[in-house]
């Protein structure tokens, strides 16, 4: 079995350059996407963790290692699902929709977390799905606005700050009252100490690869 230990520490230690290197080798080693990103990039993050606290917040350790996970999503992930994503989807339970869906994604108001927003919505679009992706910390009306627009099928919200997640709940009444009415997925650490219900969502998502599931999933009655 590979060891992504060195991964998780290259990222934890910001070290971007090899840190892609390290992903590319394992890669080739063929360990799959699915492993790097949870068990490799998520983990790194997570070890994070006590240095972003409001008592004690290293920002630069923390933007050091956030650079590299991106970095590794963008290089190494990003080319090996590129190659593989039809075995990805082939993998999936369930019927999945030829129809070409289209997602509006963002994180909610008030939270600048945007790295596991970035692996959702590259994924996304490296899976045919049209991808509007509004950034950080945007109010449920530009949710909205924009699902209008762009006629979205899904409305993906990312939430990371527990203080953020009542907002999450203004999106479905709001498209509502404008005439929509697309599936709502939230993700995101504070999104899953939850449940769908609670933050009146169609689906709490607990990993990207679920996410995307989900996205391709036939829900045409
Ligand atoms: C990196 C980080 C930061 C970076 C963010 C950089 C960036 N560009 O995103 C910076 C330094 C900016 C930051 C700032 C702060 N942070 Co911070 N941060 C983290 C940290 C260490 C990692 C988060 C992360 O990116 N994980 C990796 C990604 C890949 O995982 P993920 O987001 O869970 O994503 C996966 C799934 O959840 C899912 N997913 C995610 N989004 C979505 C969306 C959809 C639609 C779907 C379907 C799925 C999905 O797919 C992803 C891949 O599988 C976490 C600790 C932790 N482990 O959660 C704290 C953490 C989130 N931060 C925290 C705090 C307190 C802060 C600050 C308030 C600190 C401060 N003193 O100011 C500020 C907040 C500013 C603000 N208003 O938002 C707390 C939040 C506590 C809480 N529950 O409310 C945490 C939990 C740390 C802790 N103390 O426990 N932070």
């Amino acid at each position: 079995v590979a060891d992504i230990s060195k991964l998780v520490k290259l990222i934890e230690t910001g070290e971007n350059v090899s840190a892609v290197l390290e992903a590319d080798r394992l890669i080739d080693q063929g360990v799959s996407a699915k492993e790097i990103v949870n068990n490799g990039l998520v983990a790194a993050l997570e070890a994070l963790r006590s240095k972003c606290t409001i008592e004690n917040f290293q920002l630069l350790d923390v933007l050091l290692s956030s650079r590299a996970m991106v970095e590794v999503v963008d290089q190494s992930i990003a080319r090996t699902l590129e190659s593989n994503m039809d075995k990805l989807v082939d993998d999936m339970s369930g019927e999945l929709d030829k129809k070409n869906k289209v997602l509006v994604i963002g994180t909610i108001l008030g939270d600048v977390h945007d790295l596991g927003k970035h692996i959702v919505s590259t994924m996304s679009k490296l899976s045919g799905v049209t991808v509007i992706n509004l950034g950080k910390d945007v109010p449920p009306e530009k949710f909205v606005e924009t699902a209008v627009r762009e006629k979205a099928d899904i409305i993906g919200v990312s939430s990371l700050m527990t203080v953020c997640l009542p907002t999450i709940k203004e999106i479905r009444p709001m498209a509502v009252e404008n005439g929509i009415n697309p599936l709502i997925v939230a993700g995101g650490a504070a999104a899953q100490q939850t449940d769908a219900g609670h933050l009146d969502v169609d689906y709490v998502a607990f990993d990207a690869f679920d996410a995307l599931e989900f996205f391709l999933k036939d829900t045409t009655p």
